[in-house]
């Protein structure tokens, strides 16, 4: 009986180890293929007419976000920021106790956290993407340059207090009347991405065994799990182990069921993709020739299963590539970012 119960484990064991190479070596060559198709895509020069702000944020106002490098509300203020050029500083947050948030005056230690200090020495912090993204651009296109980040942080507390609709986060002060129609358009799909796309995320990157630990090896990759510290390894380790098992076999499913996905998690995502592909039509973006709050919230979402077996699945089965590679390029060429990591020596 032991020796029936070893050998039963032995193999499950050699099937799981055959089945993570076999991912391995199936996802290095769909990668290396996205890339040469987004390369060759930047070959072809398309002309894309920015529409730039009226107002930039101001060279020495001081802009942090704290983030993880792997979560869709993040990635969504960092599409922002990358596609209008707006030099920031990236904080990536250790999951454990979270020591670059305590600092900071927020009731909840969430992330996207966005810090801003102005040059006049007010601090401004704000949580919640799709209102960082609203005020930063109400910011942007104030073409009266009366309002600062603290007035319009005071104007988004009011409103999204004062209202339960869901919709005030979304609000742009300073649209003009003649955009209402745009404006609808772009805020129903801003909303769309967060209550329909970004639920289809977790249940897709954890959808199997082999694939939670494959998306926790690259959160442990990209995120900051210590970095240098003598823990990082131990944390690294146990984060990768108990967190694909409890994100797999708890998490996912709940989300799934939840969320009324199709039993094969994927059918959802290329449905939404498809949903996503068949808005933007004909166009370059949903925005027209430049993309709007629309496409940087979607393109935000899907950002973060890059390098994920999803990611390469979305690619292949669907028709969002060309769209995917035009914003990727325009926000990795625009990106003003830089990365504070913070060394064991220095805390
Ligand atoms: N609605 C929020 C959601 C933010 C959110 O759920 N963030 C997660 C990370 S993906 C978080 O910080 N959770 C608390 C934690 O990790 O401790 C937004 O759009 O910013």
């Amino acid at each position: 009986m032991r020796w029936l119960a070893l050998t039963t484990s032995a193999c499950l064991s050699q099937a799981a180890y055959l089945s993570y190479k076999h991912l391995e070596q199936r996802k290095i060559t769909r990668t290396r293929s996205w890339f040469s198709f987004v390369a060759s895509n930047s070959e072809k020069k398309e002309m894309v007419n920015i529409q730039l702000p009226l107002r930039r944020i101001k060279e020495n106002d001081k802009l942090e976000l704290i983030q993880y490098a792997t979560c869709p509300f993040c990635n969504k203020v960092r599409s922002y920021l990358d596609f209008y050029g707006i030099p920031y500083t990236l904080i990536e947050v250790c999951p454990a106790f979270k020591p670059e948030m305590k600092s900071l005056t927020v009731k909840k230690k969430k992330v996207p956290t966005v810090r801003i200090c102005e040059a006049t020495g007010t601090e401004t912090v704000l949580q919640e993407s799709s209102q960082i993204i609203s005020l930063l651009h109400s910011y942007q296109i104030d073409s009266k340059s009366s309002e600062t980040f603290s007035s319009l942080a005071v104007h988004f507390r009011q409103i999204t207090e004062n209202s339960d609709d869901q919709i005030a986060k979304y609000t742009i002060k300073n649209y003009g009347l003649d955009n209402q129609e745009k404006f609808r358009k772009e805020l129903e799909w801003r909303k769309w991405a967060d209550d329909k796309l970004v639920h289809v995320v977790a249940p897709n990157i954890y959808r199997n065994f082999a694939e939670s630990i494959e998306t926790f090896r690259v959160i442990t990759a990209k995120g900051n799990y210590g970095y240098d510290a003598y823990w990082a390894k131990p944390l690294t380790f146990m984060a990768t182990w108990f967190g694909s098992t409890f994100m797999c076999f708890v998490i996912a499913p709940r989300l799934k069921k939840k969320n009324k996905l199709n039993e094969n998690v994927r059918q959802s995502l290329y449905e939404h993709v498809n949903e996503w592909v068949a808005e933007v039509g004909e166009k370059k973006f949903h925005g027209g020739d430049s993309p709007n709050l629309a496409d940087l919230a979607v393109f935000g979402v899907l950002r973060c299963m890059e390098d994920m077996e999803a990611f390469l699945d979305m690619l292949e089965f669907t028709e969002i590539g060309p769209w995917y590679g035009r914003m990727s390029k325009l926000c990795s060429k625009n990106s003003k970012q830089t990365h504070f990591r913070q060394t064991s020596k220095q805390s």
